[in-house]
């Protein structure tokens, strides 16, 4: 071969190198469905390595290998939008949205109109820049008129596109949002505390953040995704030019880019509604951060009639969720005691306004991580709150420290009953050594046996609790079933309506099977799944208050911890009283036998794993109807797992199944499951 063909050969090589890599980026980053293996990928790109090592004039910005470079000059130079990103109008409330409908049909002269509605992903908006097919440039948004060039760092998204898939070399402006997803978030702040670095706030911060760095290596170790939401200018597509915004967004998805599978057509406002009240509720079952809805007119005609105001679009409008971080103080910090004696430290916060009610507490865990976040009393900090979890202190603002705030002491005795406090090593959590001398102990334990998914005994909430100890009327969870009519309808705000109603509430906690009580017991390290399992494999409460630790620990998922700590419990003469005078009570002390499952159930005798979201069931009933029908459910995947049941937004279950082969089923599929046998 002469050495002019040799070369044409290698260009060719290097040619479809990039374009299977692409294809393969494509695959694994937009469709997030790839169809070879990560090492079969690596071994493609590393024959492009070599070859443009080799080459080097055969490197072109828009290769694969180009992905992480060096920062060139113009990094972070102005770029001037060809058209203008501009702002959106918010809403806060339903009546809002509603008057934006009112609006948008009224200028248009009572047309129908439909509506767009898209998740408002919580991130930083970028432009994309393609010239004919090729990514030249990506700009933040800036000010909406000049951005900054951060090409470089964009180019480290593999779920960006180098060339557009695309027969036509279209020129175009591509408007999106880049985001970091929460598990890799945290997994930065991880490191950045144990490096000793300051925090992000979130997601949206550590995204930003990533994107102004002049080292792309920096960025690319920080994965971002990207969805894309908008065209901002577009030559050359000829004949398909699009007519509607969703229209628009399947040309986008023609061409390679990752679009948000949630957007939905809307053909009122009541389904607008109805998707904003939906992903309100939901947005936690994301792996990205959301801030609320965009509304959007479908039809880009109307759009255009519409036109826009000064800032932003008369045509879209953002309806943002109540906001879940704020920025406030901390008066003090106070300590708990639970249930187990630990000691929790708790911050005593200015109230302020937080998910759409108000915060004056929240949760500092332990002593490490107030020592790990240098939290003082005095300090400014921001707090979140996620879904229904106690509030929390993402990070102090020291910024705004002055020079009077005071650091934080474990006491040494403790708070409520006065006994030493203990930290054992390799512990985390400080512990009141009282046991049951200390009242907070007892307090908390008594209402630990109530609570709904113990004995369920409804009325008796911390006032109740505290006045029965108080009258001592109660000393332990036995006496609960001592109570009589008259005690009870004495006390402070109970009349004997709701004495009568406590009564019952006691005397229908007697049947409940068995699994019930021994959550409620509060025995170390006993969890809902535990109690669940020990009282199904003994039966009785007898049966294992006699098991040893070799029986125990052959009760599938009982580990060596829960054994001990079971055996610890029964061996004290006092929790084995209390028992006996429960039993004479007449509390239920058997597991009920389950309706014996059919045996045609197809999962009879099978382990199921539960992954992501379902939309028609919560947790606790999917793992119900596995378990009614004979089933197990583990909370890991490994070979021995039968099914794995994948929701929304599955977490790491979901490779494991794939990577051990286990089958796999949608919400469908094991609905079906469910409903056979
Ligand atoms: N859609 C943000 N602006 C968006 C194009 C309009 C728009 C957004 C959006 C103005 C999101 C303002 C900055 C901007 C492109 C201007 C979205 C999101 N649509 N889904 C209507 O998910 N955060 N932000 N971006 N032009």
């Amino acid at each position: 071969m002469g050495e002019v063909d040799e070369l044409r050969a290698i260009e060719e090589r290097i040619r479809k190198l990039r374009d299977e890599i692409e294809f393969h980026n494509y695959r694994y980053y937009v469709l997030d469905d790839p169809v070879i293996s990560d090492a079969e990928y690596d071994a493609l790109m590393r024959e492009l390595v070599e070859l443009e090592a080799e080459h080097p004039e055969l490197v072109t910005p828009d290769s694969p290998t180009q992905r992480v470079g060096a920062a060139p000059a113009e990094a972070f130079a102005p770029v001037v939008h060809r058209s203008p990103m501009m702002s959106l109008a918010n809403v806060y409330s339903v009546e809002e949205l509603r008057a934006f409908d009112t609006r948008v049909r009224k200028a248009l002269g009572g047309e129908l109109v439909e509506y767009v509605a898209e998740l408002k992903i919580d991130g930083l908006a970028v432009s994309l820049t393609y010239e004919d097919g090729k990514f030249v440039r990506g700009a933040t948004r800036g000010d909406g008129t000049t951005g900054e060039d951060v090409t470089h760092n964009l180019r480290t998204i593999r779920s960006i596109p180098m060339r557009l898939r695309l027969d036509q070399p279209v020129s175009i402006d591509v408007r999106g949002e880049v985001y970091m997803i929460r598990r890799e978030f945290h997994k930065l702040n991880e490191e950045r505390r144990a490096a000793g670095e300051p925090l992000f706030a979130n997601p949206r911060n550590a995204a930003a953040g990533s994107l102004r760095q002049l080292d792309p290596k920096v960025t690319a170790a920080r994965p971002l995704g990207m969805f894309v939401y908008g065209i901002g200018y577009m030559s050359g597509a000829g004949g398909a030019a699009p007519e509607t915004h969703l229209e628009a967004l399947g040309l986008l998805k023609e061409a390679g880019f990752r679009t948000n599978p949630n957007t939905r057509l809307c053909r009122t406002i009541d389904e607008v509604v109805d998707y904003c009240a939906h992903w309100r509720e939901r947005r936690d079952s994301l792996d990205y951060e959301i801030d609320g809805v965009v509304v959007k007119v479908n039809s880009l005609a109307q759009q255009e009639r519409l036109g826009a105001t000064a800032r932003s679009p008369r045509w879209a409008v953002a309806y943002k969720f109540p906001a879940r971080q704020a920025t406030t103080k901390v008066r003090d910090i106070i300590v708990q005691v639970g249930r187990t004696g630990t000691l929790t430290p708790v911050a005593v916060l200015d109230p302020v306004e937080l998910a759409g009610s108000t915060v004056s507490r929240a949760t500092l865990h332990n002593e490490d991580i107030i020592r790990a976040k240098d939290i003082r009393i005095g300090d400014t900090v921001i707090v979140e709150k996620g879904g229904d979890v106690i509030p929390e202190v993402v990070k102090v603002v020291t910024e705004r420290r002055m020079g009077a705030e005071r650091e934080f002491r474990m006491p040494t005795k403790c708070p409520e009953c006065g006994a030493d406090v203990v930290r054992l090593e390799g512990e985390a959590a400080s512990r009141c050594v009282g046991g049951m001398a200390c009242p907070a102990q007892v307090r908390e334990g008594i209402l630990h046996f109530a609570s709904r998914d113990a004995m369920d005994i409804e009325g008796m909430g911390p006032s109740l609790v505290a006045q029965l100890l108080d009258a001592g009327l109660v000393k332990t969870v036995a006496d609960i079933y001592d109570l009589k009519l008259d005690d009870i309808a004495r006390l402070e705000r109970m009349g004997k309506k709701s004495a009568e109603n406590l009564l019952g509430a006691i005397e229908r906690s007697k049947s409940h099977p068995l699994h019930r009580l021994v959550f409620g017991l509060g025995i170390r390290h006993v969890g809902e799944r535990s109690a669940r399992d020990l009282a199904e494999h003994f039966g009785t409460m007898d049966k294992l208050a006699a098991a040893t630790y070799d029986e125990l620990t052959r009760v599938p998922d009982v580990g060596p911890k829960v054994a001990e700590s079971v055996l610890a419990f029964f061996r004290e003469p006092r929790n084995r009283e209390i028992l006996r005078r429960l039993a004479d009570a007449g509390v239920n002390m058997k597991e009920t036998e389950r309706a014996a499952p059919s045996a045609e159930s197809p999962l009879a005798g099978k382990t199921v794993v539960l992954t992501g979201t379902l939309e028609r069931f919560t947790r606790k009933e999917a793992e119900e109807a596995v378990l009614a029908r004979g089933g197990k459910v583990s909370s890991s995947v490994s070979r021995k797992t039968d099914y794995v049941v994948v929701g929304k937004d599955p977490g790491s279950k979901y490779d494991k199944a794939r990577e051990l082969g286990v089958t796999i089923l949608d919400e469908h599929e094991f609905e079906r499951l469910l409903g056979e046998g």
